[in-house]
């Protein structure tokens, strides 16, 4: 009985699919703003006496619920729970959330609700009724709502639960704040009932003169048009999409190619007799030549940094344009031409604007130490999640390497599983370079050896080293040797080492948390980068202080991580103006 029970409610579960692209170039409603919420710490509404999902209310004289969304408290949306109540900073279960809206569908129209992202598993319902579920903190998901929404009043609940578990990815532990809650923009999407779905446009490898990639167009029973203007190249496209509503481009173009220095981006618009849709594209190459990394055919130092999604001074996650100018901004006073945007993908906000700045991007999922890699529910979770990425952010010049994890041990299901990850993504997207960062190398007197058999299935790797910090000097920092045999551009990932902004030590003792250990681990970091010629670029841990439940030290953390450039207020440490300084000099020796 039991059985039949589970196998039945797992079939009727509605699982995300990648329903529309480009939201921001929709006709929309947007839902974000306050939303009516209950913290439901024992999961006690969705039993099946009271289920808040069903939003009821009392009618018979004998009558009544023990939930109520009127009169209750509200979270902002998009927004996490955690620093917006103080009851809720440590939370980690169930908040149910309630928002209505008007709303008039046409005949013929799709409606899609498409959410930014929530932490960790949100099950959404619509007018009393499944939409679907979605696990995954940090990737949209979208559900077709046209059959669930009528004409006047709706609602919409979602209960989101925030709960570690032990084969999540991320699994149980890890380094940062589990804000939980409704942390990305919400948006009701209207199409055509044939409308353009999805698209990828971008140069074709390694080829500055075609733009290639496909159209798919949904809806559709039979051949169509599709139309590609892209009116400052004056191109005007044509071609038809197959029977499966797919059409394959390919345009003889020379478009001025986007890079740090020159962001060119362009409007392209797409047309079916149906539909249409526009957005700026930038057209750029990456590819790896020998240990070099080279954008555009020349080779590039990435003059990077690593940056959590948090705003310090809210001690809150980032969500919007404003918080993306922000923190972008700060990496591109440090001499930034490039971000690792760590551990998961960020808000869209963040790789949208990267793209006008001219900020080239590694964007990873959250595939951070612990994970049970010989459960095989993690490859189908971790393709997923490269789904959910790749297919939002697969338009952006500025995303040049997809990393598949941080931190791993080395053991072969693991291999096998990153293999299959690597290969999953290079069929999604083979335009970029796929990467990992991981801590495994071998120390040998001056010498450190890249050992880590990830390194074969890498185009470039990361290694995330704390020499300094967590490891010892093993020797005087430019007299430290790097072999890489299996001869792959680098990228330091990780490097640094914590300080209380304000509090001042020794320069050569850990334990005293001060600025001046901080800013002399850095001057060590940069004489040895001098001395590791495939280095191809440097990415410090990390951009500000950000909070962390397991920095438990009274005095100098107080749950704060203090290994950021900058302290939680923004002020900058002492060892920022040592990585600007080696940053201008690469720029200045035009090693972009
Ligand atoms: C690491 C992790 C990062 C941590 C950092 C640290 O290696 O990749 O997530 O926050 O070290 O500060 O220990």
């Amino acid at each position: 009985m039991t059985l039949l029970f589970t196998c039945f409610c797992i079939a009727t579960v509605v699982q995300a699919q990648w329903l529309v692209a480009n939201i921001a170039g929709r006709n929309t409603l947007n839902l974000n703003g306050s939303w009516a919420v209950i913290v439901d710490p024992f999961n006690a509404g969705e039993s099946n006496w009271k289920p808040i999902w069903k939003d009821q209310h009392a009618t018979g004289a004998h009558d009544f619920f023990e939930y109520a969304f009127d009169n209750t408290i509200t979270l902002q949306v998009p927004g996490d729970w955690n620093s917006q109540r103080n009851d809720l900073v440590y939370y980690e279960g169930t908040v149910w959330y309630k928002k209505t809206f008007q709303y008039q569908p046409q005949p013929g129209q799709h409606s899609f609700l498409c959410f930014g992202g929530a932490n960790y598993i949100a099950d959404v319902y619509c007018n009393g009724q499944k939409a679907g579920s979605h696990e995954g903190g940090f990737t949209p998901f979208q559900f077709d709502v046209t059959h669930l929404l009528k004409a006047g009043e709706n609602e919409v609940i979602v209960r989101v639960n925030n709960q570690r578990r032990a084969d999540a990815i991320p699994a149980l532990n890890y380094d940062w704040w589990n804000y939980g809650g409704i942390t990305r923009d919400v948006d009701l999407v209207t199409t055509p009932g044939n409308y353009i779905q999805d698209y990828f446009i971008q140069l074709q490898k390694n080829d500055t003169s075609h733009i290639a990639g496909w159209v798919q167009v949904a809806g559709s029973n039979g051949p169509q048009k599709v139309s590609i203007h892209i009116p400052d190249l004056h191109i005007h496209y044509t071609t038809q999409t197959n029977a499966a509503g797919r059409a394959n481009i390919s345009i003889a173009a020379h478009p001025a190619l986007w890079s740090p220095e020159h962001p060119h981006l362009y409007t392209v618009q797409i047309a079916t007799a149906t539909d249409t849709v526009a957005e700026a594209i930038g057209f750029r190459t990456i590819a790896v030549k020998g240990t070099e990394i080279e954008l555009n055919g020349q080779p590039i130092f990435l003059r990077g940094i690593n940056i959590h999604e948090q705003i310090p001074q809210r001690a809150g996650r980032a969500y919007s344009e404003t918080d993306a100018a922000m923190l972008l901004g700060w990496a591109k006073e440090l001499g930034c031409n490039f971000v690792r945007l760590t551990h998961y993908p960020h808000n869209e906000h963040m790789v949208r604007m990267a793209d006008k700045m001219g900020i080239l991007l590694w964007e990873e999922i959250p595939l951070w130490q612990g994970i049970q890699f010989s459960n095989p529910v993690i490859l189908a979770k971790a393709n997923r999640l490269l789904d959910e990425m790749i297919e939002r952010d697969k338009n952006r010049s500025a995303i040049i390497l997809w990393s598949l994890s941080n931190e791993t041990t080395p053991a072969e299901s693991r291999d096998t599983t990153l293999s299959a990850m690597a290969a999953h993504a290079r069929a999604l997207d083979p335009t970029r370079l796929i990467t990992s960062a991981f801590n495994h190398v071998a120390y040998k007197g001056n010498t450190v050896t890249i050992d880590d058999s990830l390194s074969k299935i890498l185009d470039v790797v990361g290694v995330n080293e704390y020499i300094g910090w967590y490891t010892p000097w093993p020797a005087k920092p430019e007299a430290m040797v790097w072999k890489n045999p299996f001869n792959k551009p680098l990228i330091m990932s990780e490097f640094g080492g914590e300080a209380l902004y304000g509090h001042h030590g020794s320069k050569d003792t850990a334990s005293s948390w001060s600025e001046e250990y901080q800013e002399q681990l850095y001057k060590n970091q940069v004489a040895m980068f001098k001395n590791i010629p495939f280095l191809c670029g440097t990415t410090p841990w990390v951009l500000a202080d950000f909070r962390s439940p397991s920095r438990l030290q009274p005095v100098y953390q107080q749950g704060w991580n203090r290994k950021g450039l900058l302290s939680d207020k923004g002020y900058k440490k002492k060892a920022w103006y040592i990585m600007r300084v080696f940053y201008e000099e690469k720029e200045q020796n035009n090693f972009n």
